[in-house]
């Protein structure tokens, strides 16, 4: 099953129509977007008329519209998906591997730095997608595509738009 990842769009509707007109985000049956901000995700679910799993970010509306994190169980995996901030990502990524053993996850996805990052850490497969609108890492930004089968290591593909 593919699943999208995307984060950190920051209001850039424009850049989730460029990620939809890849042929990657094709085959697309369930995205996660990791936070900020809440409202492209809701346009991302409407455009697409495909669930689209969600937590907040730093920067969504206080009020608790959203999650602060997601466990989601997916073809034999399971998933842990949050923004980042509320686990200090910006200084390292063992309190969110450990989050992510808490709650039996095989794998952790975050957003908050717009660096994409594919690492694995211990049993726990980390990903970052970077940002698709706001990119720290390169000129243009980013989103990947994940192939999870049970049984099997997850194929995580880094996209850029
Ligand atoms: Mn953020």
């Amino acid at each position: 099953m593919k699943i999208g990842i995307v984060s950190d769009s920051h209001g850039g509707y424009q850049y989730l129509d460029t990620m939809l007109a890849c042929k990657e985000a094709k085959n697309v049956k369930l995205w996660l977007f990791a936070g900020d901000i809440a409202m492209d995700a809701d346009y991302l679910a409407m455009v697409t008329d495909k669930e689209v799993i969600r937590v907040a970010g730093n920067n969504d509306w206080p009020g608790g519209r959203l999650p602060d994190y997601e466990t989601v169980d997916i073809a034999g995996h399971t998933i842990l998906l949050t923004h980042g901030h509320l686990f200090g990502v910006n200084f390292g990524l063992n309190n969110l591997q450990q989050a992510a053993l808490d709650v039996g996850a095989d794998i952790a996805v975050y957003g908050h730095t717009h660096v994409a990052v594919e690492e694995m850490k211990g049993d726990v497969l980390i990903l970052n997608p970077g940002s698709i609108s706001r990119p720290r890492d390169a000129s243009n930004g980013s989103f990947m595509v994940m192939d999870l089968q049970p049984d099997k290591s997850p194929c995580v593909k880094l996209i850029r738009i």
